[in-house]
């Protein structure tokens, strides 16, 4: 690599570049052999997580594909093959099964993971050279409620509409299903000066840093955030906090969210919840008596059946007290995938076009197929959302044939053993992957892909702004990167004008996106490899872009932020005398997402090597279980395998479970898809079970 990148000088040897995990995607250093280093970047200022430390570990690991693998039957198993035949095979079957069933025969799933320029050119390789309505991503499983929530109050959705750095100065931080001190180590950086509330079922990290603060550990029943947020809304109101002012200069809505919050006094509210009363009005005091302060959601909040109408319950709170749009001060959501933010603004989700337009709307669809050159008419409408995409494989009306790129639904997908049957029932499956991830092993064709380490390209992160991702060396012989398979696939299927060069590919991006909510246009790469620090919006190329939003007006056309009347809803699947406990997932340190990358790092599976259960012990002792044994829980999908962590300080009605890992340990062998009505995220965090002894072999 050269000597000076954005302005940083370089050893010889080493490029500049991020992690490939998650969306603090913090600054890494990349020797040209694969080793990493920290590098100064403001969201984690040189450090990093085990998981980032080492990720390198994958570029040379021995289960790296490295060649497209083939089969023609599904009893055969797969083998390898030539580019050329991999790809006519692939695309010869998919003119077949479109001319049998018609062009929504096709469907696509890609991920947040993915890089802008692979965002991109997926969605424009579903609606143009496939033709299809089906594409959907992982990010739906993830950012959807938050997005959908953002969208209705803000008229904007970007998950932080500040820096992070903005958190240094913060006096008081409540984080509503956020264990960040996990799943973003270095954000804890940020958060230190502050008293923070952190509102969990369970005692995490997290929640003891929030202790040691000064602060609060709330822990509400699984699915009850939205009553806790009622009780603390009509809490604020009865103590006197209500920001009058800034309710009547800058939002709508409020008479209507009282009319609901009204009825949720305190009191009311920790009946249903179990947080006490008292520690309502305590929060709310902390955050009305502060000048600096914030309030966060994560996935805890956000993946329920109604995750949308329980964001807006917090954000509620947050406007009542007059946080967002504030210096120093506001609302947030934590983006998680490496490009969680960038990857649900350029064209994978079924109902969107680059730069957050709508694919409903004809003066989006306009614009973008202009950029295209082609015909808006022929541009398809809106899709399935994933889970709904995934239930409906090899169905009579459904898709005959999918290819993934960037997910391992096999394991991540709510009732995951029903998803293995869907994907069984296809015609065709194909997945890009550089590692033999359990869908890619599912596959008839897989097809070997670069890493981040061996590609350019560019990533949003969680604060919207956009980072350059360098390459530090060569893929493999025998790997193409996920722009150059989607370009050859395109090629084959007889459909010209895919690039394949990144900084190319960017530049029809920034093209497609301008004048869109998430507008692109003036950044480039010469900006970002000058150093500067570029926050979509950006619309022209003298512009500053923007760190901060809201500080003047909201997105919506008056300006203003909108609350929303929102209510309690049980969760999908209550509790009852056969499954009588409630299960909730997430992540732990080490592993990241469905494991297929840190499962093949021994130094992570040193630390955590197989699946586990938490579980409090009267509940444990119960079932005739204590620390240690191996534990079934079972729900009215199928059961997982994991070994008991007895946890004094976990509510006796909730067991958690990471869903990290596969096969008979797989947590989303239990979840259940019940949508939420708007984002359509399925209810992840919620699920009725009961728990015994695992039954020996
Ligand atoms: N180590 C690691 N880090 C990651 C990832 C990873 O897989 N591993 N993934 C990245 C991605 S894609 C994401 S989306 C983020 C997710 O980041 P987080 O949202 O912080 O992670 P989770 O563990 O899914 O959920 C956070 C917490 O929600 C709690 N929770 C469960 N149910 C409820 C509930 O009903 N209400 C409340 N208030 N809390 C609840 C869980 O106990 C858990 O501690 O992490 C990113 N970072
Ligand atoms: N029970 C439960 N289930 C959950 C969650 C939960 O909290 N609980 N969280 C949900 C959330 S928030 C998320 S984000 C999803 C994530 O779950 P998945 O969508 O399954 O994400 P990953 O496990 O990261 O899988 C990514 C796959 O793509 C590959 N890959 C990585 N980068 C690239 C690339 O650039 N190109 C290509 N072609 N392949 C690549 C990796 O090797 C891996 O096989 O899981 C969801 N599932
Ligand atoms: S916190 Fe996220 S971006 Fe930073 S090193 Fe860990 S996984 Fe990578
Ligand atoms: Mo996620």
């Amino acid at each position: 690599m050269g000597s000076s990148i954005g302005g940083i000088s370089v050893e010889a040897d080493l490029t500049a570049t991020h992690c490939p995990y998650c969306a603090l995607q913090c600054g890494q250093w990349v020797g040209a052999a694969g080793a990493v280093d920290g590098r100064e970047f403001p969201t984690n200022r040189g450090g990093l997580c085990q998981k980032g430390w080492t990720a390198g570990t994958l570029l040379i690991h021995p289960d790296r594909l490295t060649t497209p693998l083939l089969r023609t039957t599904r009893t055969d198993p797969l083998r390898p093959v030539g580019w050329d035949a991999a790809l006519a095979h692939v695309a010869s079957r998919l003119r077949e099964l479109r001319a049998r069933h018609g062009p929504d025969a096709v469907a696509v799933f890609g991920s947040g993971g993915l890089t802008n320029e692979k965002s991109y050119l997926l969605g424009k390789f579903a609606r143009v050279a496939l033709g299809t309505s089906q594409i959907d991503y992982n990010g739906r499983f993830c950012m959807s409620s938050a997005a959908a929530a953002g969208n209705r109050a803000f008229g904007i959705d970007r998950g932080l509409p500040f820096p992070v750095t903005d958190l240094d100065d913060a006096e008081v931080i409540v984080l509503v299903g956020a264990n960040v001190a996990e799943t973003m180590p270095p954000l804890m950086g940020h958060l230190g000066g502050a008293r923070l509330v952190v509102i969990d079922p369970r005692r995490t990290p997290t929640a003891e840093r929030a202790l040691a603060s000064g602060g609060l550990h709330l822990a509400p029943a699984p699915g009850t955030d939205l009553v806790l947020a009622l009780g603390m809304l009509h809490a604020a109101a009865v103590d006197g906090l209500v920001d009058h002012d800034y309710l009547a200069e800058r939002t709508t809505g409020f008479a209507q969210t009282w009319e609901i919050a009204a009825q949720w006094w305190p009191e009311r509210a920790e009946r249903v919840c179990g947080v006490a009363a008292a520690d309502m009005h305590t929060v709310v005091g902390w955050l009305a008596g502060a000048a600096r302060r914030y309030v966060l959601t994560a996935r805890g909040a956000e993946q329920h059946a109604h995750g949308v109408d329980t964001v807006s319950a917090w954000i509620n709170l947050a406007l009542l007290l007059g946080l967002p749009g504030r210096p120093g001060s506001g609302f947030g959501t934590i983006t998680g995938q490496g490009n969680g933010q960038g990857g649900r603004e350029h064209g994978q989700k079924a109902d969107q076009l680059p730069g957050c337009r709508m694919i409903t709307t004809p003066l989006d669809r306009a614009h973008v197929a202009g950029v295209w050159g082609v015909d808006p008419a022929t541009l398809p409408g809106a899709g399935r959302s994933a889970s709904e995409l995934l239930a409906a494989l090899g169905r009579p009306d459904g898709p005959k044939a999918l290819l993934v790129f960037g997910s391992n639904v096999a394991v991540s997908a709510p009732d995951a053993r029903s998803v293995q049957d869907r994907l069984a029932a296809l015609d065709l499956l194909v997945v890009a992957d550089f590692l033999p991830s359990e869908t890619a092993r599912a596959a008839d064709v897989v097809l070997p892909v670069a890493q981040w380490a061996e590609e350019e390209g560019t990533m949003t992160n969680l604060e919207g702004r956009v980072l350059r991702r360098r390459r530090a060396l060569p893929p493999p012989p025998g790997v193409r990167t996920d722009l150059e398979v989607i370009a050859g696939l395109a090629d084959e299927l007889g459909v010209t004008g895919f690039l394949t060069d990144p900084r190319e590919v960017f530049d029809e991006l920034r093209l497609a996106s301008s004048g869109g909510i998430a507008d692109y246009e003036g950044i480039s790469y010469a900006r970002l490899d000058a150093g500067e620090a570029l926050h979509w919006p950006c619309p022209t190329e003298r512009h500053p872009g923007t760190p901060r939003l809201f500080l003047d007006r909201f997105g919506h056309p008056d300006g203003r932020a909108r609350m929303i009347a929102v209510d309690h809803t049980e969760a999908a699947e209550p509790p009852d005398a056969e499954y009588p406990l409630r299960a909730t997932t997430g992540r732990v340190m080490v592993h990241y997402q469905s494991g297929v990358q840190t499962r093949r790092v021994a130094e992570l599976t040193g630390i955590v090597g197989e699946s586990f259960v938490e579980v409090h012990p009267d509940t444990a002792a119960r079932a005739g279980l204590a620390d240690g044994s191996r534990a079934r829980v079972v729900s009215r999908r199928g059961s997982a395998e994991a070994r008991v962590r007895c946890v004094d300080s976990l509510r006796p009605d909730t067991v958690f479970l990471p869903f990290h890992f596969g096969g008979a340990q797989a947590a989303n062998n239990l979840t259940l898809a019940a949508l939420d009505p708007i984002s359509r995220m399925p209810e992840f965090k919620a699920c009725a079970v009961r728990i015994e002894p695992a039954v020996r072999p």
